[in-house]
């Protein structure tokens, strides 16, 4: 009998409501399963010339090929005095795995946000990149463009697996490459089967024997909710490994990947005033020593949250969710059951950092890298600086790659030695040598979302605000000679955590326009949950309150502890 139909839930014996019978399953089931594949009327959506929304249930299906509708909140109230239609545009989000890009690519990349979207390349916290601002007849035209330059936006948003992370710099290790190359195969893996995008997108030829597009994992609902793995070598967590529904934490001994320490059930949303949701990082389940056992584990664990993941409350569907209603051990007894054989204890390992390494580095082939600073992630000229002119320039010469981290920065990667001299004098001309060395270190480890004015879901802004607040607070930190402190803080416009701002020492959450929760006590490797430690501030509150924890933690502090260490200790 399909699990759906018992009345009992025979791992739990709890009744099945909690994960959707499917009478009661949420609207987003029932567009799935009668969408064709992920076709809907996506089609028909993009002919009708009278508006520039889509139908509502196509904006749910876009999701799966990597896009989201939106419109201009800045001008909603506007519009709305002139009894017009919202300015609707569309986002379009890439798959990158592991963030890389190649110079061409990057030129192409650049061509296509010039001219289809508003121009700003928005590097995001999952390694890869957005264009905001596209109109609705620009979508094919951009999707056109972004195949041409062989990149895709498939499963980069809706209930799949999205963008694969892994650690970015390849000085983390001698076989950074061979670890890297995980994050392809389980993307690859985990890719939908339907032609949709193509068919869609590319106007390539319809599939006309549906055998073809068969699903064994997906089938026809996909996974109960979006889906999150990530990658990390120690001993930097630079990935937030236990941010993510699958964690794989590299194994490496005498320079020899040993295999993977699994971790499950992570991530980070919360709805203000709904206790049943709540932020959770992933419990390390097992030990998987060879590549064919960690994707099938990998495999499995998506199939066992795809058969027992809450398909009625949207809210509380994530993967988090499943793993506590089972309990850690009954999920892992089922995805052993389904892989075939057992996890393997899990190997010791150590996190001390979750950085991205500024500046120019070299790895142990010889090859030369540097981390520029990538404010929030956006990528723009401005009166300040011209970034995106000079990462233009340097994917001119041919003579470097790109790799984004998933701190919303970007690495000019694999440069030989004898073409750094060229890169840096591109750096210098641009002063992007000086920016990335000059900001500072609160400023360099800061992460904000993009909340305002795109996101449908900010309460709050959060990357338009951030960079001023963090004016201040250097003020602060530098009034108790704490300049130095690399402390973590982060900022999201909603309870949602796009910047994991749970796993922040200081952590920001937008509760309504001006006002924000303070969160204390993250620990710097990102393997403790802040708290709430003061709700719906305003500004002068917030500095306020800092002013006396920096005050404080100036004086109490146990020798070099960190902020995040000495608030968790004070407070909770
Ligand atoms: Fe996110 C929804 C932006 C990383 C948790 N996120 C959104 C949407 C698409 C709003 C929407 O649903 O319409 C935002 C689009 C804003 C815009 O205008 O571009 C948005 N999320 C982002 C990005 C761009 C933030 C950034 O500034 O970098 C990140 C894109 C990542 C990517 O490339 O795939 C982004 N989102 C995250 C993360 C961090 C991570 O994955 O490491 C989280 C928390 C981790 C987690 O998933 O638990 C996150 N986003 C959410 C949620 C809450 C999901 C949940 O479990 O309830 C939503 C809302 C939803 O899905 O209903 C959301
Ligand atoms: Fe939007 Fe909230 Fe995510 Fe920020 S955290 S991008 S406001 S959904």
């Amino acid at each position: 009998m399909p699990v759906e139909k018992q009345n009992k839930d025979s791992m739990t014996d709890r009744p099945l409501y909690r994960r959707g019978r499917e009478d009661e399953a949420s609207p987003i089931e029932k567009i799935k399963t009668e969408s064709n594949g992920l076709r809907g009327t996506i089609t028909e959506s993009l002919q009708d010339e009278i508006t520039g929304a889509i139908r509502e249930d196509d904006q749910s299906l876009i999701k799966f090929h990597g896009m989201y509708q939106q419109d201009d909140r800045d001008r909603r109230e506007e519009r709305a005095e002139k009894k017009l239609d919202r300015l609707y545009s569309f986002m379009i989000r890439l798959r990158l795995p592991g963030g890389l890009l190649t110079a061409d690519q990057w030129i192409a990349m650049d061509e296509i946000a010039g001219e289809n979207s508003t121009g700003v390349i928005k590097i995001t916290t999952r390694q890869t990149v957005q264009l905001h601002g596209i109109l609705k007849s620009k979508i094919k035209p951009t999707i056109k463009a972004f195949n041409a330059a062989k990149l895709d936006s498939i499963a980069t948003c809706g209930d799949i697996n999205r963008n694969v992370l892994c650690s970015a710099h390849p000085k983390q290790s001698n076989i950074h490459s061979e670890i890297f190359a995980y994050a392809d195969k389980i993307s690859t893996m985990l890719m939908p089967k339907t032609r949709a995008w193509y068919e869609i997108w590319l106007d390539e030829k319809k599939v006309l024997d549906k055998k073809e597009e068969e699903d064994p994992l997906y089938r026809e609902s996909y996974m109960p909710r979006k889906f999150k793995i990530a990658i990390t070598i120690p001993p930097n967590n630079d990935v937030d490994v236990f941010g993510n529904d699958i964690g794989l934490i590299a194994i490496i001994e005498n320079d020899t990947l040993k295999g993977f320490n699994i971790a499950i059930g992570g991530g980070l949303s919360t709805t203000h005033g709904n206790p049943e949701t709540y932020a959770r990082l992933a419990t390390v389940i097992g030990f998987t020593d060879t590549e064919e056992k960690t994707l099938k584990a990998i495999y499995e664990i998506l199939t066992v949250q795809r058969d027992y993941g809450n398909r009625t409350d949207r809210k509380l569907a994530r993967l988090k969710y499943t793993v506590d209603r089972l309990g850690v051990d009954g999920f892992k007894q089922e995805v052993e059951k389904r892989a075939g054989f057992k996890l393997e204890e899990a190997k010791p390992y150590n996190f001390n950092s979750r950085c991205d390494y500024y500046g120019w580095y070299q790895n142990h082939e010889g090859l030369w890298y540097y981390t520029v600073f990538v404010e929030n992630g956006r990528l723009l000229d401005d009166e300040n600086i011209a970034l995106k002119s000079a990462l233009l320039a340097v994917a001119k010469t041919g003579k470097a790659i790109f790799r984004f981290t998933a701190n919303q920065n970007v690495i000019i990667s694999d440069i030989n030695e004898k073409d750094k001299e060229l890169i840096d004098q591109i750096l210098k001309k641009y002063k992007i040598i000086e920016h990335t060395h000059q900001a500072s270190p609160v400023r360099k480890n800061a992460m904000a979302c993009v909340a305002l004015p795109t996101c449908p879901l900010a309460l709050a802004e959060a990357q338009r605000y951030m960079p001023s607040l963090l004016t201040k607070i250097e003020t602060l930190l530098a009034k108790y000679q704490l300049g130095n402190e690399d402390i973590i803080i982060r900022m999201t416009g909603c309870p949602n955590g796009c910047a994991r701002s749970y796993i922040a020492e200081i952590g920001f959450v937008g509760t309504s326009p001006g006002k924000y929760n303070l969160h204390l006590g993250g620990d710097h490797e990102g393997s403790r949950l802040n708290k709430i430690y003061k709700e719906s501030l305003e500004e002068p509150e917030i500095l306020n309150s800092l002013d006396e924890l920096f005050a404080d933690f100036k004086k109490e502090r146990n020798g070099a502890e960190k902020f995040g260490d000495y608030s968790f200790r004070k407070y909770f």
